[in-house]
């Protein structure tokens, strides 16, 4: 490739014809491993795993991603150690208290799926507030899924349009895919509910219960590296095998 190809390749990386997908969604996975591999303790990795959230989120609206969902605690996390949990659960505490000047300035929208029972009073007091004082915001949806699973999410919501069918309020010969979403989780997603592209990091490459309606037409993506490690050279990379699947798609 000559050096002039390669300029024009540049130029033409984020370029206006180039699609960036609308929902980007992230297991976040490899914190433990991360912190491990360094000699430090597991929860020095989620600490460099949720400040990452910050740089990415910041990033992805930067690059005019509409939503972005990170899957930040699983229904299985509940099996780790207590003090693992419990540091897990005083996260979006922090996360709030130093990244809110941040979101309000880079218009971020707050919404979280889940299930928010089991979470500890104060965790879900500063989440609520995350979504209630940045609910007017127009860029970006941060979106998390905090003890998220998508049987779940998906069962949830059949017992919903059940209940809805058994009085009388919907007809079940009439039940469309559109309507059916409405009563997902996923709904405070608005327009972008559906996953475009769906990242995760530290070489699993599984979909392990994330968003499983959700993602039925999404593109894959799977990086080696640790959360802590996938940072906005990583994510434009990500971009970029995005945009190339597009562009072949579209070719043919
Ligand atoms: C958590 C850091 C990211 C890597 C994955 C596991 C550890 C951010 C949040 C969070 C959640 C809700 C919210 C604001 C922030 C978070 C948990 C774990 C449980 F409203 N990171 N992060 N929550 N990790």
């Amino acid at each position: 490739m000559s050096n002039q190809e390669i300029e024009n390749n540049k130029e033409n990386f984020f370029s206006q014809q180039d699609s960036i997908p609308n929902h980007v969604a992230v297991i976040m996975d490899g914190n433990g491993r991360w912190a491990k591999s360094r000699g430090l303790k597991r929860s020095l990795g989620h600490k460099a795993g949720m400040d990452q959230v910050k740089t990415i989120a910041k990033h992805a609206n930067r690059r005019g991603v509409k939503a972005l969902t990170v899957y930040a605690f699983s229904t299985e996390n509940w099996k780790r150690p207590l003090d693992e949990v419990n540091y897990l659960m005083q996260l979006p505490v922090e996360f709030f208290d130093t990244f809110m000047p941040e979101i309000m300035e880079a218009n971020i929208k707050v919404t979280m799926i889940g299930i928010p029972d089991k979470l500890p009073r104060k965790t879900k007091k500063v989440m609520e507030n995350a979504i209630k004082s940045t609910q007017n915001n127009k860029g970006m949806v941060l979106n998390f899924a905090v003890n998220y699973g998508g049987r779940s999410e998906i069962l949830a919501a059949a017992k919903d349009l059940a209940k809805d069918i058994a009085e009388g309020k919907k007809n079940p010969q009439k039940v469309t895919e559109e309507d059916f979403e409405s009563y997902l989780m996923s709904s405070v997603l608005g327009e972008y509910q559906n996953v475009d592209y769906m990242i995760r990091t530290s070489g699993e490459e599984r979909i392990s219960n994330f968003m499983l309606w959700q993602n039925a037409y999404s593109e894959f993506y799977f990086s080696p590296l640790a959360w802590p490690d996938f940072n906005e050279k990583a994510f434009d990379e990500a971009l970029a095998i995005y945009q190339k699947r597009q562009r072949r798609f579209g070719g043919v």
